[in-house]
């Protein structure tokens, strides 16, 4: 078994006292960084970036090299299962990821072929290895996958989309094929990150994007209950069972109790809602992490500091606290600022 240098993330996640909280951030390899920018022009595009495990590794260790930051996270995407299943994903140079083929009735259901994790993403399995090899311990590795329904919203709608209308209209005019979708999602799901613990990550993350779409009932029935499927599921079987899960629903706090119920570690908070209170929802039940406002690393250090101490004094002495943004970090955020974030957070309270 790996001795980790720091346990931070680990501890915190099964709420134990820490002596500062960790802290990392979403997209934290990404393009606001000048050398992933430059590993990408030279890849040639973002999908052979996530398709060479080399490349994977170098670009997940980037934002290491600069930061102080107490976890990594799997570079990858979380369309590579619709991409495996064969919609033919690419993306264009500043633009959002497009699918050649999309989901409309119960035939394009049915034509999905069920995912060979070792064969179909075996790319991302030898990614996770590798840089298990180069961390050495030094802070775990975050795994992840979408929802079920923040990828089916993609699959449906052949690409990225303001408001994701169509996925929606599926709700009511065809919830049987929306369904017979997301489970054959949450199948594929659960198989993808058992393969991602299996081949070495230490936590894994459901990206819930867009559950804050749906309606209180509808986040239930149609994203809820697979998550929660996939989270039984990982927890029931001894090979996975002991890897700590983080759920994050984006402008989901109306259902933070069902989440909080849902047999998770942590719950993943954005903004709309303050860390405090969401704690005193959800009690001691679950770790939480936020929710800082990614616009907030377009101001000052200062500024900065001042939002972290907030945070972290209004929080108080509890455990279970990982520091995060409350969605992805921002493209043209300054560097400057990124190193403020992290040294605010590793001085602590005061
Ligand atoms: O270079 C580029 O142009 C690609 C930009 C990019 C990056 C850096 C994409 C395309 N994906 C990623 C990496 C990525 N995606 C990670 C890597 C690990 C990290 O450093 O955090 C993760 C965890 C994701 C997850 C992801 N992809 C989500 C969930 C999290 C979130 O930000 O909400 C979503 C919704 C996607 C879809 C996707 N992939 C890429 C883009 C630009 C998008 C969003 C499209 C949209 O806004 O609808």
């Amino acid at each position: 078994m790996t001795l980790y240098n720091n346990t931070r993330l680990l501890q915190a996640l099964k709420r134990q006292p820490v002596d500062v909280p960790p802290v990392w951030l979403m997209r934290q390899a990404g393009r606001y960084l000048p050398e992933y920018r430059s590993l990408r022009t030279k890849a040639g595009d973002f999908l052979t970036l996530c398709q060479t495990p080399q490349l994977a590794t170098e670009v997940t260790l980037q934002p290491l090299r600069r930061f102080d930051l107490d976890a990594a996270i799997l570079f990858s995407d979380i369309l590579t299962i619709p991409h495996a299943m064969g919609l033919g994903l690419s993306f264009q140079e500043g633009e959002g990821p497009q699918f050649e083929r999309h989901i409309e009735t119960m035939r394009d259901v049915k034509a999905l072929p069920i995912l060979e994790v070792e064969e179909d993403l075996n790319y991302v399995l030898d990614a996770v290895y590798m840089i298990q090899e180069e961390l050495r311990g030094s802070v775990p590795l975050i795994g992840f996958a979408g929802s079920p329904w923040t990828v089916a919203c993609y699959m449906i709608e052949g690409g990225s989309h303001k408001n994701f209308i169509n996925a929606r209209k599926m709700a009511y005019q065809a919830p049987e094929v929306l369904t017979a979708l997301l489970e054959k999602l949450t199948i594929a799901t659960i198989a993808y990150l058992k393969g991602q613990i299996l081949a070495g990550v230490n936590v894994v993350m459901l990206f819930d994007t867009w559950g804050g779409l749906l309606t209180p009932e509808y986040y239930q029935s149609f994203s809820l209950v697979y998550m929660q499927k996939i989270i039984a599921r990982l927890k029931a079987d001894a090979s996975t069972a002991n890897t700590p899960i983080i759920l994050f629903s984006k402008g989901a706090a109306v259902n933070l109790e069902a989440m909080a119920d849902s047999g998770v570690d942590a719950l993943g908070v954005d903004w709309s809602i303050d860390l405090s209170s969401a704690r005193k929802r959800v009690g001691a039940k679950v770790c939480l992490q936020g929710n800082l406002d990614p616009a907030l690393l377009f101001s000052t250090p200062e500024k900065i500091r001042v939002a972290v101490k907030s945070l972290l004094n209004e929080w108080g002495a509890h455990p279970g606290l990982i520091v995060n943004l409350g969605h992805g970090i921002e493209q043209h955020t300054p560097l400057e600022n990124v190193q403020a974030l992290i040294a605010a957070v590793h001085e602590g309270r005061g």
